[in-house]
């Protein structure tokens, strides 16, 4: 079974490797923060660039022999700014979360107060949870949506910040399917007088697409991974719009402001972290490459399509979304009225070979490894080539796998179909495996 020759030194995860490739061929894969990067990207990650240490940043490292990774990085920096219209940017966060952490690092004091998206509606861990270094290390509050509309009420916000006074406040999450009103964050956070961040994990490649609201203009800092939506290397990423100095007067040895660039550079390095990953650099300037191409802009509107014809389709159905449908990559599917939870309908539609992740939904009863919904998404179909027809027919498996999740003759027979369909749309051909 030989698929990378240089594997076979260790046939053992060899084995694993293409057990890995094969689920992921035959199944449809539905988390909404997973993605199939191109064969460049994934081929760049895998290359020599792992073997070299480059602390610091490009012209200023402390190892000798950097003048080549020096150009990648600077070249992943100088893509990432033009796809998305920035002054700056740093490509070296090994994830969302650990740029999220060098975010709070480099701006609060421990102590500070923050005030993030409830995970449990719809946020990120790191944004303040308990169980999170955010939530450990600072003084966590938090915003949710209405039960009513499932969406975040901004009077709500404003009254939170109001009575919380946060050093910083929050906008971005793990399952919210709307999109956000940054210029009424950027005018609550200047009412408060807090620093204003956008996690952007999940929408980045729509909004690289311009199909959803640019957070650019109007927050102070934007975070994001790199390999959901955008579709590159597993990573993390920080911009900022405009570059400027730093709003607590601090200043150098010879008196000049420092910039926020600066600071946010020091909250990763050596603040976060230590060596980048210059190879994941690589692959990340080869996948803002491909963001760069009008190809990405034709897949972004696809994702979309894809995911508001699913969401209707459930609709149909009489499932219950969270707010009601979608106005990006993902839904929330509240089950709590079809008579099974997030872990069962996870378990069932996973005998089918059809993978979501069950989920937590807003003033949810059941704890967060039961929970009564699951989250859908569609960045990783549309890459393999899926499109509206095959999302209804999608939808069906899944309704009938909800109706009968002990059914095992349902199961059998829809993962059947679901390989079928898949072996339509081959996922790295050229790799044997
Ligand atoms: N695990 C990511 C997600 O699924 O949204 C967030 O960290």
């Amino acid at each position: 079974m030989p698929f990378f020759d240089f594997i076979q030194a260790d046939p053992q995860v060899a084995q694993l490797l293409a057990s890995e490739l094969d689920r992921q061929r035959r199944g449809v894969e539905l988390i909404a923060s997973e993605n199939f990067t191109s064969n460049a990207v994934m081929r760049t990650m895998g290359t020599w660039l792992t073997n070299k240490y480059a602390e610091g940043y490009p012209g200023r490292r402390y190892y000798g022999g950097c003048e080549v990774v020096d150009e990648v990085e600077q070249l992943a920096i100088d893509r990432l700014k033009e796809l998305f219209g920035v002054e700056y940017a740093n490509v070296q966060p090994h994830s969302g979360a650990q740029a999220n952490a060098a975010v709070f690092l480099a701006v609060l004091n421990p102590g500070d107060k923050v005030l993030g998206f409830d995970l449990s509606h719809g946020g990120h861990l790191s944004h303040g949870s308990p169980v999170n270094f955010s939530g450990k290390v600072y003084r966590a509050t938090f915003y949710g949506v209405s039960r009513e509309t499932g969406q975040i009420d901004m009077d709500v916000v404003a009254e939170t910040a109001r009575k919380e006074r946060p050093k910083l406040i929050v906008c971005g999450a793990s399952a919210y399917a709307r999109d956000w009103d940054y210029a009424r964050f950027r005018a609550i956070a200047d009412e408060v007088g807090a620093l204003l961040l956008a996690d952007i994990a999940h929408p980045a490649g729509l909004i690289a697409g311009k199909h959803l609201a640019d957070p650019a203009p109007w927050v102070d800092i934007i975070t994001s991974t790199t390999h959901k939506t955008l579709r590159g290397p597993r990573g993390g990423i920080i911009m900022m719009g405009k570059d400027k100095d730093n709003p607590w007067g601090r200043t150098t040895k010879k008196g000049a402001p420092i910039q926020m660039s600066a600071i946010l550079n020091s909250g990763v390095f050596p603040g976060m972290q230590g060596g980048p990953l210059e190879h994941v650099i690589a692959a990340k300037a080869v996948a803002f490459g491909e963001a760069l191409l009008p190809s990405f802009r034709t897949y972004g509107a696809q994702v979309m399509a894809n995911a508001h014809t699913m969401a209707e389709a459930f609709v149909n159905r009489g499932y219950q979304l969270v707010s009601g449908g979608t106005d990006n990559h993902l839904m929330l599917i509240d089950l709590s009225n079809k008579n099974v939870n997030g872990k069962i309908a996870e378990k069932a539609l996973g005998q089918a070979d059809i993978t979501v992740n069950k989920n937590m939904v807003p003033f949810d009863t059941q704890s967060p490894m039961v929970t009564s919904g699951i989250r859908i998404g569609t960045a990783a179909i549309t890459t393999r080539g899926l499109k509206e027809a095959q999302c209804v027919q999608i939808v069906d498996w899944i309704d009938a796998l909800i109706q009968k999740p002990e059914d095992e003759q349902v199961q059998a027979s829809i993962r059947k179909e679901v390989n079928g369909l898949m072996s339509q749309f081959p996922l790295y051909p050229s790799i044997q495996g």
